[in-house]
């Protein structure tokens, strides 16, 4: 059943496992936990419709005890900038691909070509070169999951996921299925270029991961979650994300078993909706586990290339935030710190963006072709 897209990507895109250890004593904290971080820049004018402006500032980016990627927590500054208040939607992408003709990864047959320098071309199989993107594999082989036991095994990983031929944005689990239901979703199965073009037509850009975790954070300082350190409120869940044991067990105690509308639930400080939980967002910046080593204090913007020591002839850029697919004994992703990173090739149907914008590109956002769709309409 494995792809090339499988073989190279799947723990890597799925899994937050173990990084080398590069834990430095982390510097000395400048303010309390839980306190608000000060508003640092005015917003210059009205947000765009369906964003919210967040203003920059100081805040400590990182994490004392999660993933060794996340340390050290170290002080970033960053310019004030608008966000979109929500995930984008199947609507907003059909939207995009009716104005362009766009055609995302996921929908295209690979060639060998296209693993160049990546994997052996010997060894792909034909029937392994098709168009589709990576789901949850239902059928998954449970006695050999519970055989294994841990996810950083790479046949766990391709017992529960597998590439489902014929999914993409318009088929979310494959040929099967469609979107008329779920076009207030997330879109998903869009590989980072997909997010990209979509983001160059809106005028908009994709977050940086500093700009993300600042935004998840919603003016708290030092929180785990969005909306402070306790997961639940009560019996209630304040995202959307997995309960019950991964894989085997599917409580779906917060209603939804795979994507839900957004604004489904509660926004954060910033008025962000589905910034943890939902799906993983992609950012713009390349991933690296070192880079909060010696990333720059102000509007750190990423590493100048990806690496990943696991599988470092993998391009990978940043995903944040966690998906449906989270919960305590697999993935945390839905902490305000934790790094991910995804195969730019690969596409997932939990993975999808937000756009952002700086000021200093209004005049451009206001020139893009979804604007100037908009105001002739
Ligand atoms: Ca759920
Ligand atoms: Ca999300």
């Amino acid at each position: 059943m494995s792809t090339p897209r499988v073989i190279l990507s799947l723990i890597a895109l799925l899994f937050s496992g173990a990084v080398m250890s590069w834990c430095l004593l982390a510097p000395p904290l400048t303010a309390e936990p839980g306190k608000q971080v000060a508003q640092a820049e005015k917003e210059p004018r009205p947000a765009p419709s369906g964003m919210v402006w967040v203003p920059g500032g100081k805040f400590l980016m990182g994490s004392r005890d999660g993933q060794e990627d996340e340390k050290p927590v170290h002080e970033t500054e960053l310019s004030g900038y608008w966000i979109d208040t929500t995930e984008v939607t199947n609507a907003e992408f059909q939207q995009f691909v009716d104005a362009t003709g766009y055609v995302t990864l996921a929908e295209k047959t690979p060639t060998r070509e296209d693993f160049s320098g990546v994997v052996d071309p010997s060894l792909i199989r034909d029937e392994d070169l098709v168009a589709g993107s990576i789901c949850f594999n239902p059928n998954f082989d449970r006695e050999l999951v519970r055989r294994i036991r841990h996810p950083s095994n790479p046949d766990w990983a391709h017992a529960v996921w597998r590439i489902q031929e014929g999914a993409n944005w318009r088929h979310p689990h494959g040929p099967d299925s469609g979107i008329d239901d779920k076009l207030d979703h997330p879109v998903v199965h869009v590989a980072w270029s997909d997010a990209v073009a979509y983001c160059q037509w809106a005028g908009k850009r994709l977050p940086t991961e500093a700009e993300f975790e600042f935004a998840a954070r919603g003016g708290r300082h030092q929180q785990e979650y969005p909306w402070g350190n306790e997961l639940q409120d009560g019996d209630r869940w304040r995202a959307n994300l997995w309960q019950g044991e991964f894989p085997e067990e599917h409580d779906v105690q917060d209603g939804h078993r795979f994507t839900s509308a957004v604004k489904s639930f509660p926004p954060n400080g910033y008025g962000l909706h589905d910034i943890v939980g939902n799906v993983w967002e992609w950012c713009s910046d390349w991933y690296q586990p070192a880079y909060y080593l010696d990333s720059p204090r102000r509007n750190p913007r990423g590493p100048r290339d990806s690496l990943d020591p696991n599988e470092p002839k993998i391009p990978k850029r940043v995903q944040r935030g966690g998906s449906f697919m989270c919960n305590d004994n697999y993935c945390r992703g839905y902490r305000c710190a934790t790094r991910m990173k995804g195969d730019v090739n690969s596409s997932s149907f939990h993975c999808g963006f937000r756009g952002a914008l700086s000021p200093s590109d209004y005049d451009a956002f206001a020139k893009s072709p979804a604007q100037q769709t908009a105001t002739t309409r």
